[in-house]
């Protein structure tokens, strides 16, 4: 068997845009916030040069993976069900505040395309050191702005023949997520801002990082495994959303039994921390909400007050994943992959009227489900749907404590080649 079936099963999971059950780590991507996702080589669109060299008869030399897909995904942006709805119904104060600018399409089809370049280096096995390089598109067919362009690179050096230190890093230089809040004009001087005088600007971000891992092999044929890992993420905004920019650092454990020599269960744990230091953003808040007197008229009653307040969107994350898998070998042609995973998110701003993250906290449910069928000459195509849904749940004295924040998913085909 080998380790780049997995890898090739794994695809269908990691392409999602929040890799929820995929590798390790993939911090969830919620659009305009979060971790930054962080995909393992195993990323269709960009193929790891895995095949040859996890092969019994590994050799030193170079090695080339191409992969390409075609994917569909609902809602891409990662809106609550009423934005969705106002998204779709296209409202003329939406067209008036920017909300939906270049956002076209509640739903959309995204093509991937990716080259994984590796060279490796030794023959003995148990000191061989592998070092690949990976970029990769996607571009979003009906939201072109949605597309993005990343780069990975990988070492990988063997410690013995059961043992294996990783170096992996990631850089995005700059995807849009969706448009965000960023002030409001009170142009009627009522003392609220209305829909239509609010103010949404492109929220895009760059971010880069590095995760370090340790593997290690034990027990007999089959070899079941126990990685663990660190890592660190930078992640800075463009204006007028500066401020938003975080440090995230990341510690995990990942752990593969194998029944039998081609299935087996993999479990695995991250933590995250996610760090924004405190900043004055442009909130809409309500009065009676906290009996203050945000716009100074006299009164407690007045909605949607535009008022600069301390905001902090520190994260952390607490993610579990569960993963069943049994890959293709000679004798059978097909494999397959299942995964669940849940990520807790909690807010940790105790700043009081920064009601978007005080008190809040975020459970997220997702699953795959992945075929991949051996076509031969080293090409294998990936199969399959996945899906996701976030829950919000506010403290405090709100009456919608618990909400759907949003539910995304979609179906994946992807056809990858090795040399
Ligand atoms: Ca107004
Ligand atoms: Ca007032
Ligand atoms: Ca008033």
């Amino acid at each position: 068997m080998t380790r780049a079936a997995v890898g090739l099963l794994l695809l269908a999971f990691l392409a999602a845009p929040s890799a929820l059950a995929g590798e390790p780590a993939p911090p969830a991507q919620e659009a305009g916030g979060g971790a930054p996702e962080f995909r393992s080589s195993d990323d269709p669109s960009a193929p790891a040069s895995k095949k040859k060299k996890s092969k019994k008869k590994a050799s030193a030399g170079p090695a080339l993976d191409l992969g390409a897909g075609l994917g569909y995904e609902y809602n891409p942006f990662h809106l609550t069900p009423s934005a969705l709805r106002d998204l779709r119904d296209d409202r003329a104060a939406d067209r008036a505040s920017g909300r939906f600018d270049d956002m076209d399409s509640p739903d959309d089809f995204v093509l991937r395309a990716g080259a994984a370049g590796g060279y490796r280096f030794g023959k003995k096995s148990g000191s061989r050191l592998d070092v690949e390089l990976e970029p990769a598109v996607r571009l979003f067919l009906e939201n072109f702005r949605l597309s993005y362009f990343e780069a990975q690179a990988r070492v990988s050096q063997e410690l013995s023949k059961s043992s294996e230190l990783r170096l992996s890093l990631g850089y995005v230089p700059e995807r849009f997520r969706r448009n965000s809040f960023a002030d409001g004009i009170d142009e009627d001087g009522n003392g609220s801002i209305s829909d239509s005088e609010r103010r949404y600007r492109p929220l895009r971000d760059t971010y880069g990082g590095g995760r370090l891992a340790f593997r290690w092999d034990y027990g007999e044929k089959p070899a079941n495994t126990v990685e663990i890992f660190a890592g660190a993420v930078a992640r800075a905004y463009r204006e007028p959303f500066e401020e938003r920019r975080e440090w995230v650092l990341e510690a995990g454990i990942e752990a593969t039994f194998r029944g039998t020599e081609t299935s087996g269960t993999r479990l695995s744990y991250r933590y995250a921390r996610g760090w924004n230091p405190p900043h004055r953003e442009v909130l809409l808040v309500d009065e009676d909400r906290y009996d203050l007197d945000f716009n100074g008229d006299g009164d407690i009653v007045d909605q949607d007050v535009r008022s600069v307040q301390r905001v902090n969107r520190t994260t952390n994350d607490h993610e579990a994943l569960v993963r069943f898998f049994w890959e293709t070998d000679p004798k059978r042609s097909v494999g397959g992959l299942l995964g669940f995973g849940l990520r807790v998110r909690e807010y940790a701003s105790g700043e009081p009227y920064d009601r978007d993250h005080r008190g809040r906290w975020d459970f997220r449910l997702g699953g795959r489900f992945a075929l991949e069928f051996a076509l031969g000459r080293g090409a294998s195509l990936v199969l399959g749907p996945w899906g996701e849904i976030q829950l919000r749940w506010r403290e405090g004295k709100t009456l919608d404590k618990t909400k759907v924040d949003y539910a995304s998913g979609g179906v994946l085909g992807l056809v990858r080649v090795g040399f």
